[in-house]
């Protein structure tokens, strides 16, 4: 049974309980048309107040039952038939009301809410539109302009701002169920409003669109589903309610069966998984309720203010007091940005900032959970932080390091108990990054690994777990990228072309333009500990850039010119000079842009083969995560290597086969030939 019928006098009280989010399976479907008609005939129901068992109220429809083909009774006639009731429903939210979940709650004739419930059509994260009735609907109740917003974006809205828009009609401090059935017995007094799909649209200015348009193509990066779903809330606004639904499941369906929609389905699960790593099951974490920060620069104050964010008190640790300022300094610019642009309010800032305490004093950490290390990456300054935290940390304590390249065993080969030892990987800048790569070592005990993924839970972090090796998953796939992109300038193309295609592949920015951002120096500082270990890293060009202090925006010049206090990158004529010479030995060829592409991604996927070979990521999904919340992979092409077995295994180890005999990319590895033939990355031993 998904759902509970009690009659509390002349209301009758529909509870659903589906858990874990009460989705709209087809048996709740069912069970919800029958409600309705049984109510319907019920002459001792007044009204009817539908609410949720668990955390949340109807979390949209199900989406495992996507890749099935749709079964009666469908979404669209079930909110119809609620809508039709004769006795008015009234919808009483709390947690998140999502997708079909509002797309029901516009069907009922009214919406109560608890304050902290959040309201929204989030289809478009999924690679569809809403599919019964949300766009045609919800700008009848809000207005078309945030009805757009709404449903382009997939970003949904407070209660409070529901309410004020008019989205919801009260919102119920205290018991929910309590103040719902009240509201709707007093409803029964006044008159009914009209059913939405009986309402008109209120118009809106032609421009609307067109400027409406311009933004959601240049927001959505190739991907399909923001655009066609602003075209269905346009359709709402210009034809009757029947061709407005029509048009609009039109579009659902289309869009359901796409290859973006089935990417981001792949990341949407992967995601949820990626939380509960099988292997940990039944391995219980430790408790977290503080944490401290070893050292206060950029890396170490994103994560004392994501940890803050969490709501954990926090101890930042320096080496003098003038540093422990600089930190305390780094976090204040952190929140007052965040209060900027809209985020958190000044009250929430100042109360962050007074959860930190900043010391030099080692010994404020004897009590402490959780010590996560981001010091200089320099082996011997890390030890000696372990040093000092393996003298007065509980035995129990989980002691992190932030490393992104060097051996965390290496690091904590001194410490007392290396069984609480973990490497925890954040991406800068820490508190707005989602990846964190969890790296255990041969000692890290199960215990401590459980407690870093549960670390991840409570930052809203998507944790990967990633085995040791140079740059681990996501910096090793990087040295990739970079290197290929190099290539392709000593065989002809330009940093334009490059950053061109790549963008045009849905990148947020091209491998140049981001090496500009964030410094050309930390990588030739990495590839100077590389030669030292007895490598030899492909940058021949980086490496001029840098011998001439040319490390990107910071310095006026990287890979590009800069003008001062302007950041569109420029060509430069002493990069040009530079690639020419470099580049005297190599057959030159013309390259577009799908050549650039399959240049730059094949050996990525090259590599993350290999990473998963070695058992470095555990599974296809884990990469595809890295990618995607490290390095602004697109979401909608599902990842890495979501992506290759959609783009076809064979094909591209022909095709890697191609560039390495113009000398351009490495041979296909072992585990990529083995897996053309089934054409997924799946491996046994
Ligand atoms: C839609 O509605 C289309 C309609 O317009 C038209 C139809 C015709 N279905 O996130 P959590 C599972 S499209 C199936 O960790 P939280 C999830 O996989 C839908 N399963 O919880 C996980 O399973 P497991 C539009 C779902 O508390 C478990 O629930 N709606 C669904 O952190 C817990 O999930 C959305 O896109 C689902 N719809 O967050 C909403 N949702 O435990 C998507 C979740 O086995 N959902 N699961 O790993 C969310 O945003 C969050 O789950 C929510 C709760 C905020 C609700």
């Amino acid at each position: 049974m998904t759902l509970i019928i009690e009659r509390k006098g002349d209301v009758a009280l529909v509870t659903i309980d589906n858990p874990p989010v009460n989705a709209l399976s087809q048996a709740l479907r069912q069970d919800l048309w029958d409600a309705a008609e049984s109510l319907d005939a019920d002459p001792l129901v007044g009204a009817v107040v539908l609410i949720c068992e668990g955390r949340t109220f109807i979390a949209g429809a199900d989406v495992i039952e996507f890749g099935k083909p749709p079964m009666p009774p469908h979404l669209p006639d079930l909110v119809a038939r609620i809508e039709m009731a004769t006795k008015p429903w009234t919808a009483a939210i709390h947690g998140s009301a999502l997708g079909g979940g509002l797309e029901v709650a516009l069907g009922c004739r009214f919406r109560v809410a608890v304050p902290k419930a959040s309201i929204g059509l989030p289809e478009v994260r999924l690679g569809i539109v809403p599919g019964a009735g949300g766009t045609v609907r919800l700008p009848r109740l809000v207005g078309p302009v945030l009805a757009a917003e709404m449903v382009t974006t997939g970003t949904p809205v407070t209660a409070q701002k529901a309410r004020s828009q008019g989205l919801i009609d009260a919102i119920i401090e205290g018991d929910l169920e309590k103040g719902a059935i009240d509201f709707a017995r007093a409803a029964l007094d006044q008159s009914l409003p009209l059913p939405l799909s009986q309402r008109g649209v209120p118009p809106v200015d032609a421009a609307f669109w067109e400027t409406t348009s311009k933004t959601v193509a240049s927001r959505a990066k190739g991907e399909d589903a923001p655009l066609r779903a602003l075209g269905c809330v346009r359709k709402a606004t210009e034809a009757d309610f029947e061709t407005a639904m029509a048009f609009e499941r039109q579009t659902f369906l289309e869009l359901r069966g796409s290859p973006q929609a089935a990417a981001l389905r792949h990341v949407f699960f992967a995601e949820r998984a990626a939380l509960r790593p099988p292997e940990l099951a039944g391995v219980e974490p430790r408790s977290i309720r503080s944490a401290a920060v070893i050292g206060g620069g950029t890396m170490g104050a994103g994560i004392a203010a994501t940890l803050r964010e969490a709501g954990l008190p926090v101890t930042l640790v320096e080496r003098d007091e003038p540093a422990v300022d600089r930190g305390l300094s780094n976090l204040r610019s952190i929140f007052e940005s965040a209060v900027k642009r809209g985020k958190i309010s000044p009250e929430t800032a100042a109360e962050r900032l007074s959860g930190i305490v900043g010391t030099t004093d080692y010994s404020l950490l004897a009590r402490i959970d959780v010590v996560i290390e981001a010091v200089f990456e320099d082996v011997d300054v890390k030890r000696e932080v372990f040093g000092k935290l393996s003298a007065v940390c509980r035995p129990d304590a989980v002691l992190a390091t932030n490393t992104s390249y060097l051996d965390p065993q290496q690091i904590a080969a001194h410490i007392k108990c290396p069984e609480r030892f973990i490497g925890l990987h954040f991406f800068s800048p820490a508190h707005v990054m989602k990846l964190l790569e969890i790296v255990p070592t041969a000692k890290t005990a199960p215990a401590t690994l459980a407690t870093g993924f549960a670390l991840a839970r409570m930052l809203s972090k998507i944790p990967v777990r990633a085995g040791i090796c140079d740059g681990f998953i996501g910096n090793r796939i990087l040295k990739v990228t970079r290197a290929q992109a190099e290539r392709l300038l000593l065989a002809g193309a330009t940093p334009q072309a490059v950053d061109q295609a790549m963008r045009s592949f849905g990148l947020p920015m091209g491998p140049f333009e981001a090496q500009d951002l964030g410094g050309l120096d930390i990588a030739a500082f990495q590839r100077k500990a590389a030669r030292a270990r007895g490598e030899t890293p492909f940058a021949p060009i980086a490496e001029r850039l840098c011998a001439l202090e040319r490390f990107g925006q910071k310095s006026g010049g990287g890979w590009f010119d800069y003008a001062k206090g302007d950041r569109t990158p420029k060509q430069s004529e002493v990069v040009a000079d530079i690639i020419a010479g470099e580049a005297r030995e190599t057959p030159q060829r013309a390259w577009d842009q799908a050549g650039i592409i399959d240049c730059v991604v094949l050996p990525m996927v090259n590599e993350a083969s290999k990473i998963l070979n070695e058992k470095v990521a555990l599974r296809a999904e884990d990469i595809d995560l890295v990618e995607i919340h490290g390095y602004g992979f697109p979401r909608w092409r599902g990842g890495l290597m979501h992506y290759a077995e959609g783009r076809g295994i064979a094909d591209i180890v022909a095709s890697l086969e191609e560039l390495a005999a113009e000398g351009l990319a490495e041979p296909p590895s072992d585990l990529l030939c083995r897996c053309a033939k089934s054409g997924q990355f799946v491996f046994t031993d």
